[in-house]
C-alpha cells in the first residue's frame, strides 16, 4: 500500500522543457488543471501529498519521478541523464528526509532517471536508456541488493518510442505486467503474467497501480476495458499537456 506521494506542479517555464514529441506546445493553464486532477486522484486513492513549489529554473521539474527511486525502506536519489534536469534532485531530497532516515545517491559518471526503474514486487527492472547508463544501473542494483531486492537490466537503447523503460512497461501487482509490443524481446520477464497494450494504444502502457485503483491515461478504451475485465478499478486522467513533453502518469509523482 502507498501512503504518500510527492508532486510538483508545472512551472511557468514548463513549455521550455525537453521533448521529442510532435504534439505542439503545451498549454500551461491546461497542464495545471490536469495536474490538479491528477493530485485529486492520488488523494482519492488514499495518499497524502507533499506538494512542492514549482521551480521555473527547471522546466521539467514536474516530472518528479525521475529524481528518486523509493522502496519501503530506502530512498535513492538519482543523477538524471539530462544535464538540464540534474538540479531538480536536491530539493526533492530535502523533502524525502522527512520520510527516510538515510538517502543514497547515484554518483557520476553514473546517470539514472527514475522513469527507467520499474518495481515488480521484490524485483526491479532497470532500463538502460539514453538517460540511464550501465554505471548508474549497477549503482542502483547495489543499493537495492542491500535492501533484499533483485534486479535485472532491460536495454531499451534503440527501441523506438521509448524514452524511459516505464513508457513501455507497468507493474499492476499480482505478478502481472503490462508491456508494449516488442519489449518482451528485450529481457526475461519469466514468472510474470504479461498483458499487452495494442500498438495503437501504446501510450496507455504508462499506467500506475495505486492501492485499489489503476490510474490510466484517458482516451485508450481498449486498454481500459481490458483492465476492468481483469477486475481493476480504473481511474482515467487527461494528460495531453504532459504527453506533449514526453511525460505520462507515472512521471508526475513519487509514490511511497
Ligand atoms: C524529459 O525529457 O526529461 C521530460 N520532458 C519528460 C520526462 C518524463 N519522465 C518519465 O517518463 N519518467
Amino acid at each position: 500500500m502507498f501512503k504518500h506521494a510527492i508532486v510538483r506542479p508545472p512551472a511557468t517555464s514548463y513549455a521550455q522543457g525537453l521533448t521529442t514529441a510532435d504534439f505542439g506546445r503545451p498549454d500551461l493553464s491546461l497542464a495545471l488543471q490536469q495536474h490538479s486532477a491528477y493530485c485529486a486522484a492520488l488523494e482519492r486513492c488514499g495518499l497524502t501529498l507533499t506538494v512542492m513549489e514549482p521551480d521555473p529554473q527547471f522546466p521539467d521539474s514536474t516530472f518528479v519521478e525521475d529524481t528518486a527511486v523509493l522502496t519501503s525502506s530506502s530512498a535513492i536519489l538519482t543523477h538524471p541523464g539530462a544535464v538540464s534536469r540534474q538540479g531538480e534532485v536536491p530539493s526533492v531530497g530535502q523533502n524525502l528526509t522527512q520520510f527516510y532516515s538515510s538517502l543514497h545517491t547515484i554518483q557520476p559518471p553514473g546517470t539514472l532517471d527514475g522513469g527507467d526503474i520499474c518495481q515488480a514486487g521484490d524485483h526491479f527492472f532497470i532500463g538502460i536508456s539514453e538517460r540511464t547508463n550501465e554505471e548508474g544501473g549497477q549503482q542502483l542494483a547495489g543499493f537495492l541488493e542491500q535492501n533484499g531486492y533483485s534486479s535485472s537490466f532491460v536495454d531499451i537503447r534503440g527501441f523506438e518510442g521509448l524514452l524511459h523503460l516505464k513508457s513501455g512497461i507497468a507493474y499492476l501487482g499480482d505478478r502481472r505486467l503490462v508491456l508494449t509490443r516488442g519489449v518482451e524481446d528485450l529481457a526475461t520477464f519469466e514468472g510474470y503474467e504479461i498483458g499487452y497494450v495494442d500498438t495503437d494504444e501504446n501510450y496507455a502502457a504508462n499506467c500506475v497501480r495505486v492501492n485499489d485503483f489503476v490510474l490510466v491515461a484517458a482516451g485508450y478504451p481498449k486498454f481500459e476495458t481490458e483492465l476492468s475485465n481483469l477486475g481493476y478499478q480504473t481511474f482515467p486522467l487527461e494528460v495531453s499537456e504532459f504527453q506533449k513533453m514526453d511525460g505520462g502518469l507515472s512521471c508526475l509523482s513519487l509514490r511511497f
